[in-house]
Formats: C-alpha cells, sequence, structure tokens
C-alpha cells in the first residue's frame, strides 16, 4: 500500500465499494466518495459521504490527496481516460492491496495498482499502473500485467504470462504458462487460453478461440 495519505475514491458503483472496502480494512483515512451520478449525491457508501461529481476534488490539494480508482470496467476505456485525466492535473493514485493478498518476493505494484481480497501475486510478478487483479484471481510467477489491464475475478494466470495493455482477463479465465495477451484484447469469462491472442482479439471457450469463428 502507498503512503497513507487522506484517500478520495473516485465512483460510488460496485467497482468503488470493494475498493473502499480494500481501504477501510487496511485501516486508511477515507475522507470521501465522487461520483457523477447526481443521484448519489449525498448519500454514503460504508459510512462514507458521496460528496459530489470530480469538480468536488477542487477541494483538496493534489499533493494533500491520494486518488483511489473506483471506476471499473464500466466500457469505453473509462476507467483508463479517468486515471490520465487526474495524473494530467497532478493527482496521485494509491497502490491498493488487500491485506489477505499474498505479495511475493520482487513482484512490484506500479502506481494505482489494485489487489483485490484473496488474490495470488507470485514472486516476479508485475502488475501495470492502474491494472485491477480482482478477487481471487491468481497470477504466477514472472507473468507482466500491462496498465489499465484487469484481471477478473478468480483468474488464473500461469507462470510468465504477459497481458499488455487495457486488455481484459475474464472470470475465472486459465492462460497456460508463457502466453502472450495481446494489446486491448478479451479473454471471455471461463476461456482456457492455450494459444497467444492477438493485439485487439476476442477469444472464448475451452480452448480458447476467436469469438465467431
Ligand atoms: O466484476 C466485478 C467484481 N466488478 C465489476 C467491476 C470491475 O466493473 C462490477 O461488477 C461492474 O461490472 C463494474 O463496476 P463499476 O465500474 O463500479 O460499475 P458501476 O457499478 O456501474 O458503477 C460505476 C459508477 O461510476 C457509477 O456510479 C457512475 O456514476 C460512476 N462514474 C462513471 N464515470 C463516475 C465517472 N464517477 C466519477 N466520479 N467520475 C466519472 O468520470
Amino acid at each position: 500500500m502507498s503512503v497513507p495519505l487522506p484517500t478520495v475514491v473516485i465512483g460510488a458503483g460496485g467497482h468503488g465499494k470493494v475498493i473502499l472496502e480494500v481501504l477501510l480494512e487496511a485501516g486508511i483515512e477515507v475522507i470521501a466518495v465522487v461520483d457523477s451520478d447526481t443521484g448519489r449525491h449525498g448519500t454514503t457508501l460504508l459510512g462514507v459521504p458521496v460528496v459530489g461529481g470530480d469538480q468536488e476534488l477542487q477541494r483538496w490539494r493534489p499533493q494533500d490527496i491520494l486518488l483511489a480508482n473506483g471506476i471499473g470496467s464500466t466500457g469505453q476505456r473509462h476507467r483508463r481516460h479517468l486515471f490520465e485525466r487526474m495524473k494530467a492535473a497532478q493527482y496521485r493514485f494509491a497502490t491498493i492491496i488487500h491485506p489477505s493478498a499474498v505479495i511475493g518476493r520482487e513482484a512490484m505494484i506500479a502506481e494505482g495498482g489494485q489487489v483485490m481480497a484473496g488474490a495470488v501475486l507470485q514472486p516476479g510478478v508485475l502488475l501495470g499502473r492502474n491494472a485491477i487483479v480482482n478477487t481471487g484471481a491468481r497470477i504466477d510467477h514472472d507473468c507482466v500485467i500491462g496498465d489499465h489491464c484487469h484481471v477478473a475475478p478468480g483468474a488464473v494466470l500461469c507462470g510468465g504470462v504477459r497481458v499488455d495493455l487495457d486488455a481484459h482477463v475474464g472470470a475465472g479465465a486459465v492462460i497456460i504458462q508463457n502466453m502472450v495477451i495481446g494489446e486491448g484484447a478479451l479473454v471471455a469469462a471461463g476461456a482456457v487460453v492455450v494459444r497467444p491472442v492477438s493485439a485487439g482479439g476476442r477469444v472464448v471457450g475451452v480452448p480458447a478461440k476467436e469469438m465467431g469463428s
């Protein structure tokens, strides 16, 4: 977990709630949640006030807080764009690790990386900026997961797998060792990947094949 500054969660939906749970469980002070849905303003999320939209971030100087990206798989690379927009405005993102996660030696988690409850990162794993390893996913030795990727709950990556920028590995998918999942690719939930997936590819099934083939 990065330096414990007061933290603001962006997004009060499903992913925001899970991120907030991790922060609270780790004893981080969370001062507010912001959400673009005005219907959520004035409510609370796990007891933390939803104070308004992103404009409310102006209450704090960027150097005085950390942000936690609570936007998950809400289409159109929205999570990535939000991260980049906030970085351009000089904000910094918390690196978030649930206390129950197992992080091996020489594993590295870049700014804004998120590791949920019960996930395992074995030795030598590199997790990119703003990437998610979701609940109970298992990432074996020396895997490299690129910026903004999402490894969904329960997925298994065997040793030496590379997942490139913006790719999505669906819930419960299995990827055998040394495979490459190309930039922006999608591995459907439950797929078993035994061949490399090209950039932008979308694969499904056991063994995984291109969708529609
Ligand atoms: O599969 C799992 C375990 N989690 C999924 C997660 C990875 O992705 C989850 O089940 C959902 O499929 C999805 O969660 P997410 O992204 O939290 O989606 P949703 O529950 O729809 O909530 C998104 C929230 O973000 C909504 O309340 C939106 O109003 C808010 N939002 C969208 N854009 C924003 C912005 N809030 C702020 N502050 N700024 C934005 O730009």
